[in-house]
């Protein structure tokens, strides 16, 4: 096995390291529990690194989302809250933020990402439609089943493959996606719901030049484009790096380029945007926009606030802007490939090519004794958490979910344990404790027995289901 020190980023890419755009105003003391506390919090927490308490853990790899630190002009903003019930000024400021960087005409707030998700669906949905997509997104897929659709996925193939180093996984297979409107008629297809970047596949991008192609196409059937924007402008950034034409692009740009290729998108803001609740629907269809603003005073709250105070409408204008500057994002995706370049020094299997938030350990291969029906990736989440206090999370068997129809575990090919790196929160020598606990939790993997399930809810399972230790 090789054990190579791991290089700086600088001598990986042949050029001087980089450092964040920020320095640290206030901090947050973490805590680490002995390894026999932590035992009995994951037996209390039933193996489901979800059901822990946070003060359990140590550095808490769970999400990316709504784990932000926001900035000395967020925390200013949100001190100019206006708490009006309708109209409120912070209304309007996002309002322009998401129309300036992301282009779209009409504008409207929700709670967050699957607030959003809900509305779009039961708009744009009709029962028995087919909703083609790169790659299914838990909250995402379940909406659009709740109102009737039938996900299709028509990612590459290569996004299936965790050592495929195809730089653009995040791509839709236009022949996947021609067949399937041959087959069932354009008019059974409700709009094609591109994410950018995905998560499922690794936080791997869409390239410019497939949402261009793929333009074309749904224009040749008449078929609507929605994006799921929750991390396009992580995307944005390999677009600049990876794609001809672009290294000199700022990000900004190339962001508003890609969502012009779209005719409407769906946002949580606790993403990209560097908030720690929000979400947005944003559409260029006039009558689009009046159902969805109709639908999100049912649901949400009120067509100028959508469940949101008037503050954190504030901090998501403001984040926005954050957001877009390249040398935010350089940073931001920096500090991930850090720790996939002390992983992969270590032969440690992941996938590749490292993408926007997150590394993802491949379980397949990490625990290749354990089935999937035992759970390997809910097992490293499990293990890692007890060796170090780190938390991550499933991204397989668990997530996935069950067939409908035939009641059976969807089983993905991609059996993955997420560990997510929130923003601006922590320092590379965090990434180094992360890199040296999965490095010890990989040398013990011949010892380590996989899971059951002993409770499954009924809806988005891995939030809340149990398992035991297989002896
Ligand atoms: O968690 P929400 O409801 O704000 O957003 C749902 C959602 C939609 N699309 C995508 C691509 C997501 O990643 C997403 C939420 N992701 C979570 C919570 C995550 O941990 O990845």
């Amino acid at each position: 096995m090789t054990q190579a020190a791991p290089l700086t980023m600088g001598q990986q890419f042949g050029r001087r390291s980089w450092a964040e755009p920020w320095k640290i105003k206030m901090v947050e003391p973490l805590r680490m529990i002995s390894r026999q506390e932590r035992q009995a919090a994951l037996s209390e927490a039933g193996y489901n690194t979800f059901l822990l308490r946070s003060d359990d853990v140590y550095i808490d790899l769970l999400t990316d989302s709504g784990t932000s630190a926001m900035s000395d002009r967020q925390w200013a903003g949100m001190m100019l809250g206006d708490e009006a019930y309708a109209g409120s000024r912070n209304y309007y400021n996002l309002e322009s933020a998401i129309q300036s960087y992301y282009g779209y005409k009409y504008i409207v707030p929700t709670h967050q990402g699957r607030g959003a998700e809900h509305l779009i669906s039961q708009a744009a949905i009709k029962p028995g439609q087919f909703v083609p997509g790169n790659m299914y997104f838990t909250t995402t897929r379940l909406h659009q089943e709740l109102a009737g659709g039938v996900f299709v996925d028509v990612i590459i193939d290569e996004a299936h493959d965790s050592a495929s180093l195809h730089p653009f996984k995040g791509d839709i297979d236009l022949d996947k996606l021609t067949a399937l409107i041959e087959r069932v008629g354009a008019d059974k297809i409700a709009y094609v719901s591109l994410a950018g970047t995905v998560n499922m596949a690794g936080g791997q991008p869409v390239s410019m030049a497939n949402v261009k192609a793929l333009r074309g196409l749904c224009d040749r059937y008449g078929i609507k484009i929605y994006l799921d924007a929750t991390r396009m402008a992580e995307n944005a950034f390999f677009i600049q790096e990876q794609e001809d034409g672009y290294a000199s692009t700022p990000i900004a740009a190339i962001l508003r380029e890609f969502c012009s290729y779209t005719d409407a998108a769906w946002m949580s803001a606790k993403k990209d945007s560097l908030v720690n609740i929000g979400g947005w629907l944003a559409v260029n269809d006039w009558d689009l926009f009046e159902e969805l603003r109709n639908l999100v005073v049912v649901y949400e709250g009120l067509h100028t606030y959508g469940g949101l105070a008037g503050r954190d409408m504030e901090a998501m204008a403001i984040g926005i802007a954050e957001s877009v500057q390249d040398d935010h994002i350089h940073a931001r995706v920096g500090q991930v490939r850090y720790l996939g370049a002390l992983l992969t020094a270590w032969d440690i299997p992941i996938v590749q090519p490292v993408g926007g938030h997150a590394i993802f350990l491949d379980a397949r291969r990490f625990y290749p004794h354990i089935p999937q029906a035992q759970f390997p990736a809910q097992t490293l989440a499990a293990e890692l958490y007890l060796d170090s206090g780190i938390r991550s999370m499933e991204r397989g068997v668990v997530s996935a979910g069950r067939n409908k129809e035939t009641g059976d575990h969807y089983y993905p090919r991609l059996e993955l344990t997420r560990l997510t790196i929130p923003r601006r929160v922590y320092t590379q020598a965090h990434m180094d404790v992360v890199a040296e606990a999965v490095k010890t939790v990989y040398d013990a993997r011949e010892r380590t027995r996989g899971l059951r399930m002993v409770y499954e809810p009924k809806y988005l399972r891995f939030f809340q289901a149990r398992f035991e230790r297989l002896e």
